[in-house]
């Protein structure tokens, strides 16, 4: 009987302690899981906060683990080696500041000749911020206006390198945000001034969000970069102050030359009139349609709007216009059906070099 119980209490005695083996190996299994879940939870967290840094870039990272850091420097590694182009922008965009009223670049007076001959070679090394088709923009502050200057064009390769020349440093200086079209008369028509700088307005509105269009000669240099090209509250007449005219204007009402017209004061006098055909008049129409809107003509002192003309023959197909009288006579009837509402022509191509956009239009004839 006592040998029976013995057994029976041995039996009992392992089994108990195969129960509890048991619970503990439980207990151990689950503890496991437990914990590996959690650890999954934690990585699914911070593969989230890395992926939301590379598509937010500007945003300030979250996460401080010392394996989330070494994955960025890797990440930011990875980076250095890629074009420009396709790096992520890891710091919040640097806001330009807006450049001041005046530049503190402009030195004033400056000396103009032409007699020593330049090249285009020399010109794009002295302008190495220029970007192609003679685009620029200050890289420390944000230019007060974008401007686009457009040079009416035919066979004056001369002239144009001596404006490039001068021009290019200046509007730099007045840290203007700039490009320069030059509108080329294609064929062998009469030249139309007047209607190539209505091209000059539409074709670089395409290509930018210009606000201020400055028109000017290809024969006319500024001796003093306090002539700021860009526009004012008024239309700007520019060149008041010419060599030829012996630095005083011709006349009161002239607007001949260089003149910058904002795109609301352009698009008030519907543009200019496509109708002048040859030398002269086109001028005095401008100026009848700004007068006819009851714009008056701002004008910069006649020192700060000294300028110089190449001195040149007169082209051929550009002799006076007959017609010129008749038609300054009736701007104010005129303007509303002839300007830029009116305007046709064909681009015939368009070259991007490096110091001017050249953009060659068949303007038709008269
Ligand atoms: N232009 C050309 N090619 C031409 C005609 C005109 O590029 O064949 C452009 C050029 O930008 C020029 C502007 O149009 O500066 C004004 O043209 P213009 O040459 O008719 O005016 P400008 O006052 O000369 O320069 C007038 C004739 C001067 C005769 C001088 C005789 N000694
Ligand atoms: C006026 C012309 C303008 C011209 C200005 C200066 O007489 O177009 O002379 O010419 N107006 C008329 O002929 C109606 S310039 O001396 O620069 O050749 O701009």
């Amino acid at each position: 009987m006592a040998a029976d119980s013995t057994v029976n209490f041995n039996l009992l005695h392992r089994t108990c302690k195969l129960v509890v083996l048991l619970c503990f190996l439980h207990i151990s299994v689950t503890v496991v899981f437990y914990v590996r879940s959690l650890d999954i939870r934690f990585a699914f967290v911070q593969n989230q906060q890395s992926h939301s840094n590379v598509t937010q870039p500007n945003q300030v990272r979250q996460f401080s683990s010392s394996t989330g850091a070494k994955e960025v420097q890797r990440e930011e590694q990875r980076d250095e080696q890629k074009p420009p182009e396709e790096r992520r922008v890891e710091e919040p965009q640097k806001k330009l500041q807006k450049c001041p009223e005046t530049s503190p670049l402009l030195v004033g007076p400056l000396r103009v000749e032409f007699n020593t001959p330049v090249s285009l070679e020399q010109i794009k090394k002295d302008n190495p911020n220029l970007q192609s088709g003679g685009r620029y923009r200050p890289k420390d502050c944000e230019a007060l206006q974008k401007v686009a200057i457009i040079i009416p064009f035919r066979n004056r390769d001369e002239h144009l390198k001596y404006w490039l020349y001068y021009l290019h440093p200046i509007l730099q200086r007045q840290q203007l945000d700039y490009g320069v079209y030059v509108i080329n008369q294609d064929g062998e028509e009469i030249f139309n001034r007047a209607k190539l700088l209505n091209v000059g307005y539409t074709e670089a509105l395409k290509e930018y969000d210009y606000e201020c269009f400055v028109f000017s000669d290809v024969d006319l240099i500024p001796m003093d970069d306090r002539n700021t090209y860009r526009c004012f509250s008024q239309p700007r007449h520019l060149s008041v102050s010419m060599d030829k005219f012996g630095f005083r204007l011709p006349y009161n009402q002239y607007f001949g030359g260089v003149s910058s017209m904002s795109k609301e004061q352009y698009l008030k006098i519907n543009g200019f009139p496509n109708n002048y055909w040859g030398w002269g008049g086109e001028d005095d129409d401008i100026y009848n349609r700004l007068a006819s809107k009851g714009m008056s003509i701002s004008r910069p002192s006649g020192e700060t709007g000294k300028c110089r003309m190449i001195r040149h023959d007169r082209d051929k197909k550009n002799d006076p216009n007959p017609q010129r009288f008749d038609r300054i006579a009736h701007t104010r009837e005129t303007m509303y059906k002839d300007g830029i509402n009116s305007l046709s022509y064909r681009v015939v191509r368009v070259d991007k070099l490096d110091l001017f956009t050249k953009i060659t239009v068949d303007v038709g004839k008269p």
